[in-house]
């Protein structure tokens, strides 16, 4: 990108109204955490292909993390998963953290992977089971406050393969009482976020099935616990934006793991198969931003932008580093929707006026616009390029090999 070409941009943009500075430091204040499961090698359950390079533990997660966030300037934080991310000194890597600029972010237990899990965890029909599954969330908690995160971040594999199975509202009722008793254990300033997921690995029913499922056990948890929205986890054709919008406008969408789906939960580098989505989406939240309603502004600002994928058959680096930019370009372009004049076509109801004015700013290619934040930021303007051409994944192959498959 060409300083011509930004100040062409930019002239375009002040014509269109918009403050362009302003802009820039929305821009800079998005805020992007990557998981460390990212990072590791992963693969379906057909096969792992492992990659040269890939990180073998967590200190090498935070390592690779800390160079996506020393190339782009806007993932300050990792989430991390128990146990996979275990260790046996939380201070220490709290302070391995910091001591590489980034921080702990959002604790996901794991209560899918253990053979007691086979029918489920907090919906299990077995009362041991729950209590174990409650236990290790309780953990996390305790993990959670130690590394100074304020996100818990909740999923469950539970469900049935076959109707007869289990009684739907007995798993329910299971289900709402033992997250009571998990939500009455966080400290103050820390937030449960409950992600839901149409299916799989259960096949015929998922206790958490969609936003509403998981946003009626919300209500009746209590205001720490909002929707964690995962764009891979919705039946084809979902309005995504739609259900975004409803929970910022009740002041329960706690956030994203982002990815792309093509067919059902692919893990796919966000942005990368309906970019359109992912752009109307964060117009969604831009315009809430906006919102007189405090509540709903508070909870659009408070957003957690978590990007949830499994690199299968890519470099987890470069994905990590392209998966930011995707949501970068996405944010931006939402953010030069000219708002006023969509009021104004709404209220006349010129229904092509309207949806123009969303087309204008998807449209916009805002590449020479982030060139410029990244260089003001003192990072590269080009951070995939930078990735590619620094010879990181030359060292870390040579470094680390091909790691545990
Ligand atoms: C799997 C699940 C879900 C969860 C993630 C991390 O589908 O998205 O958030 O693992 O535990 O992708
Ligand atoms: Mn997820
Ligand atoms: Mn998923």
């Amino acid at each position: 990108m060409t300083m011509d070409e930004y100040r062409i941009l930019a002239t375009r943009l002040v014509d269109r109204g918009i403050d362009v500075e302003a802009v820039k430091d929305a821009i800079k204040r998005l805020a992007i955490e990557t998981p460390s499961w990212g990072y590791g090698n992963s693969g379906t359950r057909f096969k792992v292909f492992p990659w040269p390079g890939a990180a073998r533990n967590i200190w090498e997660k935070l390592a690779d993390a800390a160079l996506v966030h020393q190339l782009t300037g806007v993932c300050p934080s990792v989430a991390i998963h128990i146990p996979w991310d275990w260790v046996e000194d939380w201070g220490a890597l709290r302070r391995y953290a910091s001591d590489l600029g980034i921080r702990i972010g959002a604790v996901n237990p794991n209560v899918f992977q253990d053979d007691d899990y086979r029918l489920g965890s907090v919906c299990h029909p077995d009362e041991k089971v729950r209590q174990k599954a409650i236990r290790h969330i309780l953990e996390c908690v305790e993990i959670a406050k130690s590394l100074g995160s304020t996100i818990l971040s909740l999923w469950f594999a539970d469900g049935t393969n076959y109707p007869g199975q289990d009684d739907f509202r007995a798993r329910k009722r299971r289900l709402i009482e033992s997250l009571q008793q998990v939500y009455a254990a966080l400290p103050p300033g820390m937030r449960m976020l409950v992600e839901y997921k149409f299916f799989e690995p259960a096949f015929y029913h998922t206790d958490l099935a969609d936003w509403g499922m998981a946003f009626t056990t919300c209500q009746r948890l209590g205001p720490a616990a909002q929707v964690l929205v995962d764009t891979g986890h919705h039946p084809q054709g979902t309005n995504i934006e739609h259900i975004v919008a409803f929970l910022l406008d009740e002041g329960r969408l706690g956030g994203f793991h982002f990815n792309s789906r093509k067919y059902a939960d692919d893990d796919l580098i966000v942005g990368t198969t309906n970019p359109y989505e992912l752009f109307l989406i964060m117009n969604e939240i831009v315009a809430a931003e906006r919102d007189p309603d405090p509540t709903v502004s508070r909870c659009a600002r408070e957003v957690a932008y978590m990007i949830d994928q499994s690199h299968n058959i890519e470099g987890k680096i470069e994905a990590m580093i392209q998966s930011v930019v995707n949501i970068q370009i996405a944010y931006t372009k939402a953010l030069l929707v000219d708002r006023r004049r969509l009021r104004e076509v709404q209220e006349e109801m010129d229904v092509l006026g309207a949806h123009r004015v969303l087309q204008e700013a998807y449209e916009t290619d805002v590449r020479p616009l982030l060139a410029v934040v990244r260089e003001e930021m003192g990072v590269p303007p080009d951070p995939v390029a930078a990735f590619r051409q620094g010879g990181y994944a030359e060292r870390l192959a040579r470094e680390r090999g091909m790691g545990p498959r």
